[in-house]
């Protein structure tokens, strides 16, 4: 099931999409990386909403609107750091990719983008990630017949790279 699946190498932050997912902390109170970029874009009123949702945990999700986005949602969720593999990172970030689709299906989201959610300062290796990320996805689109588009936006040519890798391995199985 991978024909909805496109990869892009794009600002996150410009895609008029029905969501875009944010790779936030716990705090979900803003960061650096691609949450900053979507805090900065949405303008104040996501820090307002995001403050009233008392953080996430590791591997979870949640929804608010978009504010100054051209999304009209963004789903935050909150990637595992890399701590050399054996301490649940596969699971967590797997645990994204399935809470964000279901937070979507629940809210009749169309169209989602994903960044590389924990490639960058949370230092997944790109590969395995990107592995994970278009596997779930595939693996469970299936189940989510409103969900007609999902996008991996990378921000720079190596990512896209990857997630093209990662797109190209499953298509051969
Ligand atoms: N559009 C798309 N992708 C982007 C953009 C953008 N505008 N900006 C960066 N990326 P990171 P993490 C890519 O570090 O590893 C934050 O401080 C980036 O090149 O944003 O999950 C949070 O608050 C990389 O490939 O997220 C957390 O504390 C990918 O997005 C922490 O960073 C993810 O990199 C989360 O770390």
């Amino acid at each position: 099931m991978t024909a909805k699946i496109t990869i892009l190498q794009d600002n996150i932050t410009t895609l008029g999409v029905d969501a875009i997912v944010n790779a936030a902390n716990n705090s979900l109170l803003g960061g650096g990386g691609v949450d900053g970029a979507i805090h900065k874009a949405a303008g104040s009123g996501l820090l307002q909403e995001c403050k009233t949702l008392g953080g996430c945990e590791t591997g979870d999700a949640k929804i608010t609107a978009g504010y100054e986005l051209p999304a009209k949602h963004v789903i935050h969720t909150v990637g595992p750091i890399w701590r050399g593999g054996n301490q649940n990172e596969a699971a967590l970030l797997k645990s994204c990719y399935e809470r964000v689709l279901s937070i979507a299906d629940d809210n009749h989201i169309r169209s989602i983008a994903f960044p590389a959610i924990s490639c960058g300062v949370y230092g997944y290796p790109k590969d395995q990630a990107c592995n994970i990320a278009v596997s779930t996805v595939a693996e469970l689109i299936s189940h989510y017949p409103n969900l007609r588009k999902v996008i991996f936006c990378a921000f720079d040519e190596q990512m896209y790279e990857h997630f093209l890798d990662a797109l190209q391995a499953i298509q051969m199985h």
